[in-house]
């Protein structure tokens, strides 16, 4: 057994879910998450313990609905209604093929046994890894783990308050067992939201470490 393998002591049936730990959303980026690649040192140590790692990465075709710069007249971060209810206008980031949708190069999870990509729908925006923005659309991520026999996800990344919140509800709901690691995590905090966050996390029965 190589010394990197005998270094991972987390049992097969637990995940590590690492959240859109991409350049766009650390400092510099076009949606730079403050602090954002202040979680890497610790992002790095639970990679290093965990044998299952998945990564997920913000994926937007140009001229993504969730766009500022697609709604003419619009502010960013401004809320508008959509077809799905209330969407929050972002910078255009996480742009397919480009740099700053590229995983952040400290990023150390080379083991990582998936990518799953979301937000590629033109007029869908997807903050969960689970389930797009309309509530409705799967990204088929739940019914991976289950086939991979995990019944236990830790997750961490970028934002605490969007796609780590949303992504830790909908797995509870989907019937895993859900730990955030919220030194490895950093929220964008909108009007409250990193907070909101927190007790929405804590009352749906996820621990946080
Ligand atoms: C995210 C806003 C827009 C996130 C992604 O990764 O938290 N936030 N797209
Ligand atoms: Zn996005």
């Amino acid at each position: 057994m190589s010394s990197s393998s005998s270094a991972r002591s987390r049992h097969d049936r637990e995940v590590l879910i690492i959240v859109d730990l991409q350049n766009d959303f650390c400092p510099g980026g076009a949606l730079a998450v403050p602090d954002g690649d202040a979680i890497i040192p610790a992002v790095n140590r639970l990679a290093a313990e965990f044998v299952h790692v998945v990564l997920t990465q913000d994926w937007h075709p140009p001229g993504h609905g969730s766009f500022a710069s697609s709604h003419p007249g619009r502010q960013l971060f401004e809320t508008i209604e959509v077809a799905y209810g209330a969407q929050t206008l972002w910078p255009d980031h996480c742009v397919q093929g480009t740099l700053g949708a590229e995983f952040r190069p400290a990023l150390a999870a080379p083991h990582a046994e998936l990518v799953l990509r979301k937000g590629f729908r033109p007029t869908i925006d997807s903050y969960s890894a689970f389930r797009e923005n309309d509530r409705t659309t799967s990204t088929g991520l739940a019914g991976y783990l289950r086939e991979r026999g995990f019944g236990h996800l830790t997750l961490c990344g970028l934002a605490t308050d969007y796609c780590v919140l949303f992504s830790a509800l909908d797995a509870r709901e989907a019937g895993f067992t859900v730990d955030v690691a919220l030194e490895a995590c950093r929220g964008i905090d909108l009007d409250g939201s990193l907070a909101r966050a927190i007790t929405a996390m804590q009352d749906a029965g996820i621990v946080l470490l």
